[in-house]
């Protein structure tokens, strides 16, 4: 495995220079931040992040995200100049030595939180989520809004997308994945990058939204649209998770050679449809840390990892789920996993 970390370029007050210090760190997980989604991007700040990494000793082979533009997934009429821009991406990206694009198909919203700062005994403080805070911001019935939502929509332009996804439901949306696939697949083939679609976090509809990335049936369904090693997966435990009917284990083993990426984070389950984001290590809340590397490694997964969501700890002030600190706790706990893991199956 290669160990990585998501870094948001200039701006993010986790430098290069800190990420390289973490031990074992083989490479950062970036984007160009310049082009909204749909866009193409510049080969010339494809090379310059590239570069930036390698004088940092560190390497660029994963993307997180080439963001899917809404009009992709709910198959408006310029999808498939859309779709091209993307393959055009795809092509850039494998040129200057990406091997994996990470990226969702998930209507309207990424990953959905109540709470941004919610407070640990120990002092922390993490993501959580409760789900009745969370219906009880509907966007199509409430003027509230929750934290982390992109507030670059009008509330009428969210309210007609969030119509359209209604509209055309889980079985369209999973056509336009289908055609989404089918056009970029082929393309990452050629370039030799390993497509990894994120799951949806949480692993349910939220508002009427379909969402479809989100369970073992749904996972089958998808592997076997474009039944490529190219198309695959980014295993995220804490999104997956959240679903107790999820058994992650079992889903590791299953689906470890089309696991490209691999994101450990850990949960506390604290009701249905309830939890809040703790550190890594097993112990620590719901997911069964250990189980899901062993499953992974026993079954050949030779993939990228990197510690996911962090809590904010030692009084660190910065991007939420992405600071410094409990990542690096993450890291080394993820490396000492592995580790442990590994070893132990070779003398068997
Ligand atoms: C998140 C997402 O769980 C995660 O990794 O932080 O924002 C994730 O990067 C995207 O859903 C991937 O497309
Ligand atoms: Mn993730």
């Amino acid at each position: 495995m290669k160990l990585t970390f998501r870094w948001y370029g200039d701006n993010d007050p986790v430098t290069l220079e800190k990420i390289r210090q973490i031990p074992k760190m083989s490479g950062i997980v970036s984007a160009i931040y310049n082009v909204s989604p749909g866009g193409v991007w510049d080969e010339k700040d494809i090379r310059d992040l590239k570069e930036k990494a390698n004088a940092n000793g560190l390497e660029f082979e994963v993307v997180e995200s080439v963001p899917v533009p809404e009009e992709i997934k709910y198959g408006g009429e310029n999808a498939k100049k859309l779709i091209e821009n993307y393959c055009e991406n795809v092509r850039r990206l494998g040129r200057n030595g990406v091997k994996c694009i990470c990226y969702n198909f998930m209507p309207v919203f990424d990953w959905l939180r109540s709470e941004l700062e919610h407070q640990n005994k120990d002092g922390s403080n993490s993501l959580a989520y409760n789900e009745k805070t969370v219906l009880s911001m509907d966007p199509l019935t409430s003027e509230l809004s929750l934290p982390g939502w992109d507030e670059s929509y009008s509330r009428e332009e969210l309210k007609g997308l969030i119509n359209k996804y209604k509209e055309i439901g889980e079985e369209g949306l999973w056509k336009n994945l289908e055609v989404f696939l089918k056009a970029v697949i082929p393309v990452a083939e050629e370039s030799g990058v390993n497509m990894a679609i994120h799951p949806d976090d949480p692993p349910w509809g939220i508002f009427g939204l379909p969402r479809i990335i989100t369970d073992e049936k749904n996972i089958d369904r998808f592997l076997n649209l474009v039944p490529s090693k190219n198309n695959g997966l980014t295993f995220c435990t804490g999104s997956l998770g959240a679903s107790v009917d999820n058994d992650l284990v079992k889903m590791a083993q299953k689906y470890a050679p089309r696991i490209h990426f691999l994101h450990l984070r850990n949960i506390l389950i604290t009701s249905d449809r309830e939890f809040y984001e703790v550190g890594h290590p097993t112990e620590c809340g719901s997911i069964d840390m250990y189980g899901i590397v062993r499953a992974l490694v026993e079954n050949g997964f030779d993939g990228y990892v990197r510690p996911d969501h962090g809590r904010m700890i030692w009084n660190e002030k910065g991007r939420y789920g992405y600071g410094l600190y409990d990542r690096a706790l993450g890291a080394t706990y993820i490396c000492g996993l592995f580790e442990g893991i590994e070893k132990t199956l070779e003398k068997k």
